[in-house]
């Protein structure tokens, strides 16, 4: 991990939601919309020592056959980096490294939750709290993406919560003088082709009351937006199975967009 942290010219991601919400398939879009624009040259990460595993090329195939990226290993980091050519137009020397841990690793939070509210004697808050590698991305990311599952957002499961928590994690963290100096947050709604919704501003406001009132009152973020994400249109095969039928790249074009604007403004 020291080696990635301390690679020069990186912009830091780190991404959050629970397992399934779509988080690879977001960042294997923007790597895809990377690679296949001009001028820009995918990194690929030879430090790749602290268990971190990289997936730029295995993705960007996957996704241009029409197939998602794998489901996320639990105790995996995914690191995914890259390296952005000095281009004359919009992306010059600069470089995006993207963190994703499988949303099973996030449950932990959700697990303190749970012991926590249930008195269980054996709970052990050191034991629950994220592995050293995790908190290293964390402390040398100046963005965060959270990602929420359009479909999902009226479902039982208490997402806002999930998210109130791990911003209290970024609160400390900051307090203590552990994180960046700016951080950014970019909320994504995920899965759009099979939203319901149309104002996005209006449906977190609705459902993740407490997230929205975060993003709100800017005393974590600099900056913030909300966004939508589709990969395109999605079918089920014959077995049943998810394949992307004609990809889209203009939600990840936007999102690289934002961050890159954010990130050039400072
Ligand atoms: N309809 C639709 N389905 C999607 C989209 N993106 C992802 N999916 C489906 O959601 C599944 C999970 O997506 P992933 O990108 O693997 O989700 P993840 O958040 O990385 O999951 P973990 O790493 O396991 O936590 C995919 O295999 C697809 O079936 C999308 O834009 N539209
Ligand atoms: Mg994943």
């Amino acid at each position: 991990m020291a080696n990635t942290t301390s690679k020069k010219n990186t912009v830091f991601v780190f991404t959050f939601g629970r397992p399934g919400v779509g988080k690879s398939t977001i960042l294997a879009a923007i790597t895809y919309f990377l690679k296949i624009s001009t001028r820009i040259i995918l990194r690929v990460n030879r430090q790749n020592k602290g268990g971190m595993k990289v997936v730029i090329e295995d993705w960007t195939k996957t996704l241009s056959r029409g197939n998602f990226p794998p489901r996320s290993i639990v105790g995996e980091i995914i690191e995914v980096d890259v390296g952005l050519e000095d281009g004359t137009e919009q992306f010059e020397e600069l470089g995006f490294t993207f963190f994703e841990i499988s949303g099973e690793d996030l449950m932990i939070i959700d697990l303190q939750n749970f012991l926590s509210k249930s008195g269980s004697e054996d709970w052990n808050l050191e034991e629950t709290e994220f592995p050293e590698t995790v908190i290293d991305a964390i402390r040398c990311s100046e963005f965060f993406i959270i990602v929420v599952q359009s479909d999902e957002l009226e479902g039982d499961y208490d997402e806002d919560w999930l998210i109130d928590q791990f911003f209290e994690i970024l609160e400390e963290e900051k307090n203590k003088g552990k994180l960046k100096e700016n951080i950014y947050l970019l909320l994504i709604i995920s899965k759009w082709d099979l939203s319901r919704y149309s104002n996005t501003e209006k449906v977190i406001k609705k459902y993740l009351s407490n997230t929205y009132a975060w993003i709100r009152s800017k005393r974590l973020f600099d900056k913030s937006a909300i966004k939508t994400f589709t990969i395109g249109e999605v079918k089920k095969d014959s077995d049943e199975k998810a394949v992307i039928t004609d990809i889209k790249l203009d939600d990840a074009r936007k999102i690289i967009e934002w961050i890159y604007k954010a990130k050039k403004l400072q």
